[in-house]
Formats: C-alpha cells, structure tokens, sequence
C-alpha cells in the first residue's frame, strides 16, 4: 500500500495518475495548502522543501517504509517497483527519458511560473508571459504529436494533455482521483479563489 499525500493540482494529479498507471494500490492523504499544511509538520518531514506531492511506500525493498517526493521521482520509483511503463528496449527506453525530462524541466516549469504569473502578479512583464505561452504551446504541441502515435507499456493511450473540467462527464483515469476540484476557465487563472500560502518569498 502507498500513501500519496497531495491535493488535487496539477502535481497532486501526476502522481495519482501514476500510481493509476502502474496499478499499484493507495491511499489519498490529503494535504490541504489552503491551510498551508504543506508547508508544517508532518509533511515537512516527507518533502523538507514543502511542496506535494510526496509518497510513502509501505512495502518498500526490504519490506521497509520508503518516502519519494518530486512528481518525476515518484513516476521513476514506481515503474521501477511495478516494472511498468518503462520500455525494454534501450532506445525505447530513451525516448521514455527524454519525455519525462521535457515533462519536468521544460514544460512543467513553464506552465507552474505562467500559471504564478498570470495569477499572482498583476503587474507582470506582458512580453515574459508571452514568452512562457509560446514556450509551453510548443512543448505541447510535440507531446500531442508523439501520444497520438504511442501507447503506453499497459495498452491503454496516454493523455498527457488531459483538458478534464470538473464538469467533465467522463473524466480521464488520473483526473478520477483527483482530490478537491480546482475550477478552470477559459479567462484562465485569475478568477480563482486566492492561492495557498507559500514559502516563496
Ligand atoms: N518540482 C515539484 C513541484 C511541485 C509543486 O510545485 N507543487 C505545488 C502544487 S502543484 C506546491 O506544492 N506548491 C506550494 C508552494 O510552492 O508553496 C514536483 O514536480 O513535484
């Protein structure tokens, strides 16, 4: 059994979606940033930089407890105890790399610090949020490409670029976990209700 101490943004979604993913069995802990839970006791023991999602494995080698934070982390930690997702194939097995690597230093960053801006500083750089747009619509439009010709090691086809809404009515396997739904609208992030607090600063 593995813990998965999240909430349900974009990273708490990840590591459901791949705990779905490599069929392992879990349980929801959730981690309420609204109340800036992330950022105390006891999470800060799981993730000392204080941000979800983190995971604790139960049954980990050696039977004992082992603790993963980092969404990219996780995903490696449990196709490398399921054996799923992860190409026999060495050059297979490269495209996997380079994939999860565009996933978490390209595309994730860029969506996180538009998403931060766009949310979070009125006064931002037009042109910076501009730059981020047109660098995260590129990463995107190459990850649809690739997916629409790929199928994951388990069959089923993988949607990386999920566009669930909490209306959805057939939401898609990682968004059936998700823990507290975040509206999303078309006018984009800054009709959300204010933000958790941080540690940014
Ligand atoms: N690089 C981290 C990023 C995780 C992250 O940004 N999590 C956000 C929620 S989606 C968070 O905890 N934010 C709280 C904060 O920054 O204080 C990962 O991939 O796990």
């Amino acid at each position: 059994m593995i813990d998965v101490y999240g909430i349900g943004t974009a990273n708490g979604q990840k590591a459901a979606t791949m705990l779905e993913e490599t069929a392992c069995e879990y349980e929801i802990k959730i981690v309420d940033m609204f109340k800036g839970e992330h950022l105390a006791e006891p999470f800060l023991s799981l993730n000392p930089i204080g941000k979800i999602p983190a995971i604790v494995d139960r049954n980990g080698e050696g039977g004992k407890s082992v603790t993963v934070f980092e969404t990219l982390a996780i995903a490696l930690y449990l196709c490398d105890k399921t054996g799923h997702m992860i190409p026999k194939d060495a050059r297979a097995r490269a495209e996997a790399w380079e994939w999860a690597c565009v996933a978490a230093t390209d595309l994730s960053p860029v969506l996180s610090i538009q998403f931060q801006l766009t949310r979070n500083i009125p006064d931002h750089c037009e042109p910076a949020n501009e730059y981020l747009f047109t660098q995260a619509t590129r990463f995107l439009k190459a990850v649809e490409a690739v997916s629409a010709t790929r199928r994951t090691s388990r069959g089923n086809i993988p949607t990386p670029t999920c566009r669930c809404t909490p209306q959805s009515p057939r939401p898609c396997r990682g968004c059936r976990t998700v823990l507290i739904p975040i509206p999303i609208s078309k006018a984009g992030a800054t009709e959300l209700p204010p933000g958790p607090p941080s540690n940014a600063a």
